[in-house]
């Protein structure tokens, strides 16, 4: 295993002393690492914006690297072989191997990516090595070598990282912010409000968290597909325009596709009901910071064309929005300022219920809530 700090003053060594990507706990120790200094890591919404970063940094004479998981290589592919691989601009990137060597040891939405990762880059002809987990300081400096001297011919290389072959970094301990809402309260509450309507929860720890609270046939726990909950609950809401569809987003996962504000802005659907748990971290993945701390997602909202966006900040208020918003045309977003949450996670919902049955029982419940069984 390659400490993480080793792992970054290697490649600053190198000349990469900045990287940018989306995390995967796989790289919580250097992205930990790297955001103790400013301007050392630059998050990125999706994984395609991050290796469009680190090839406007190659552009500007500086050496970037890109971590992703590669459950994100679908976000990266386009500015991969449209920007990277056709304009020939050399960017090093390090991918998290889940769902291999073995996808039954992993969740079922790592498995189809965890067995094409290798051959995917064998395609499009691109140099890669796997960083392997009992890996030495010798044999990554050996990767490191050859990478490097692929990225000096103009190549686009990737590092596939196993599990626990990079090591972790404590991170940054932020004080609890008392005005902020424990997430667990927020979802047992929409829960409550939502009644018999369906409820799209997103990847992570928030779907296992509705799932620990409250597992319903009408609850649709998303594993995989971040940042999509939204555009899922569009289609729900378009087809079944008489039945309330409530979203229960993360900041990150709204932020990685933001386009899809304005894409519900447009259609309006009235019956749409879209719930950010806005925690200011990717808390899934080990707490890395997002830009939600920058970015107003309630007034993006606003300007994208939803009936009505609000903060939250406290039970009752989120109550008087929800109850509000079941009574009046939407599409309604209401942001909530909440917690990094503490105790032990509730299980997967995988660990119950395969993905077809979950897929199965939703069908059912959204249908029976509109009238059609
Ligand atoms: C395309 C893609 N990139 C990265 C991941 C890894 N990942 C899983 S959950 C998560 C964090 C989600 O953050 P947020 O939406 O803010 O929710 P939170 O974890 O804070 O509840 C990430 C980065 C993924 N599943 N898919």
């Amino acid at each position: 295993m390659i400490e993480a700090d080793i792992f970054c003053s290697e490649l600053e060594q190198r000349g990469f002393a900045k990287a940018s990507g989306v995390p995967c706990s796989f790289f919580g120790g250097p992205i930990a690492h790297l955001s103790r200094t400013p301007g050392r890591y630059t998050p990125a919404a999706n994984e395609g914006n991050a290796v469009a970063v680190a090839a406007g940094a190659a552009l500007a004479g500086e050496r970037c690297y890109v971590m992703l998981q590669n459950s994100g290589l679908g976000n990266l592919v386009n500015p991969l072989t449209s920007l990277v691989m056709t304009y020939r601009i050399p960017v090093l990137t390090f991918v998290s191997l889940r769902g291999w060597p073995d996808p039954a040891q992993d969740e079922p939405q790592h498995e189809v990516m965890g067995g094409i990762t290798q051959p995917f880059l064998e395609m499009l002809g691109l140099p890669h090595w796997i960083l392997r987990a009992q890996a030495s300081h010798e044999e990554f400096n050996g990767i490191l070598d050859e990478a490097e001297a692929a990225v000096s011919k103009g190549q686009a290389p990737f590092v596939l990282v196993e599990k626990g072959a990079v090591g972790k970094c404590p991170p940054v301990e932020d004080s609890v912010d008392e005005a902020r809402q424990h997430s667990g309260e927020v979802v047992s509450l929409v829960s409550e409000l939502a009644g018999e309507a369906p409820v799209i929860a997103t990847t992570g720890f928030t779907g296992r968290e509705l799932f620990g609270i409250d597992d319903r046939p009408r609850n649709f726990y998303m594993q995989g597909s971040m940042g999509h909950a939204s555009s899922i609950a569009l289609g729900v809401a378009l087809a079944r325009p008489r039945t309330p569809v409530f979203v229960l987003d993360g900041d990150g996962a709204a932020l990685m596709h933001l386009g899809a504000l304005s894409a519900i802005g447009d259609q309006a659907p009235g019956n749409l009901v879209h719930i950010v748990l806005d925690n200011g971290i990717h808390e899934s993945t080990g707490g890395q910071s997002t830009t939600s701390g920058g970015t107003s997602i309630e007034e993006v909202a606003r300007a994208a064309g939803y009936a009505t966006a609000e903060r939250c900040r406290s039970l009752e208020h989120i109550r008087e929005q929800v109850t509000r918003a079941l009574h009046s045309p939407g599409p309604h977003l209401i942001l909530v300022p909440t917690r990094a949450r503490t105790g032990p996670m509730p299980p997967r919902a995988t660990a119950t219920h395969s993905p077809e049955n979950m897929r199965d029982r939703f069908a059912r419940a959204v249908q029976a809530a509109s009238g059609l069984s």
